[in-house]
């Protein structure tokens, strides 16, 4: 049985049970009990605050967890990153009052020296300024640290950004990007052979729904004479699929391809002649 501590409730939650689900182990949503085995797999789920997830992880109470990457790195605990997991994107930045931007511009970082700084991250916060030699009043606060500045409790803040929103509306420019930070798969040093062997399937699981996420399968109809140009459109896995029709002169094709470049390709592949396009979702791609 392999333990797995995830966020309670919060931004990484819903992500971190759309994978497990789409890995199909499937936990009892309805069952809010702090630990819940999943019902077709040896797994077992620890619901927890994320703050107390790396620390449950190197302690052993969970083997793995999922976690912000920005929330390990301030704990330091004695756990290891295995994998990235490409949600929850942010960044971890210094950002201070509009009004005093040009000053900071002129200055760069040595602006910091003697100020205060509000954070919820002071440990990294402490790290990033001695690495610059800078020496500024850390302010731990938890929560609504972007309106300290403005009621006189910091110069000002180092704090997540994502949109960047949260800093327009009060007033305060992003000056420096100390880290970046995605959701992580972190584990303890010491697990078992047994529980390597139960995260390694779970692994190629993840794997297989994340290589899948972002793509679609795409069959179309084509002139001979139009497929080169075409398979340069369409590399797919590793070339596309053709089959003869059965009507002179054209062909079936069949690819991979990415989201983003979708329709893009799809206006080339009209131009060369294309028919008949069908796109497909994708559910798993085992590489
Ligand atoms: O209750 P628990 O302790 O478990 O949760 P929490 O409240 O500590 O964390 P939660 O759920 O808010 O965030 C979990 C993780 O999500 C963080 O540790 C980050 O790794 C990641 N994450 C990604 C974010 C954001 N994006 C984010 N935008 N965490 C917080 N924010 C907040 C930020 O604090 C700021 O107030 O959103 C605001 C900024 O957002 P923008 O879009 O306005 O820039
Ligand atoms: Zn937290």
């Amino acid at each position: 049985m392999l333990r797995i501590a995830v966020q309670a409730k919060g931004r990484l939650y819903e992500e971190t049970m759309t994978m497990l689900a789409e890995s199909s182990i499937k936990i009892d949503a309805a069952k809010r009990t702090l630990l819940v085995p999943a019902k077709n797999f040896p797994v077992e789920i620890l619901y927890l605050r994320d703050d107390d997830i790396p620390q449950a992880v190197a302690g052993g109470t969970a083997d793995v967890g999922i976690v912000g990457e920005n929330e390990f790195e301030e704990r330091q605990e004695d756990a290891q990153i295995i994998k990235r997991l490409d949600f929850s994107k942010c960044r971890l930045s210094i950002a201070i009052p509009e009004r005093n931007l040009e000053e900071y511009n002129k200055l760069g970082n040595k602006w910091l020296n003697g100020k205060k700084i509000a954070t919820s991250y002071p440990g990294i916060l402490k790290r990033f300024l001695e690495k610059n030699g800078l020496k500024a009043d850390i302010h731990v606060i938890t929560g609504s640290v972007e309106i300290a500045p403005g009621i006189g409790l910091a110069d000002s803040i180092f704090d997540i950004v994502s949109s960047g929103a949260t800093l327009v509306s009060n007033n305060l420019k992003e000056v420096e990007v100390v880290m970046k930070s995605e959701a992580v798969l972190i584990a303890n040093k010491n697990i078992s052979a047994e529980k390597q062997e139960i995260l390694n399937e779970i692994l190629f699981r993840f794997d297989s729904y994340k290589n899948a996420e972002g793509k679609k399968y795409i069959v179309l109809n084509i002139p001979n004479e139009k497929i080169s140009e075409a398979t340069t459109l369409l590399p797919g896995m590793k070339a596309p699929t053709i089959t003869r029709l059965e009507t002179e002169g054209w062909s079936s094709m069949a690819s991979v391809v990415p989201e983003k470049d979708f329709w893009d390709i799809i206006g080339k592949l009209k131009q060369l002649g294309a028919e008949s396009i069908l796109v497909m979702p994708i559910e798993k791609m085992i590489l």
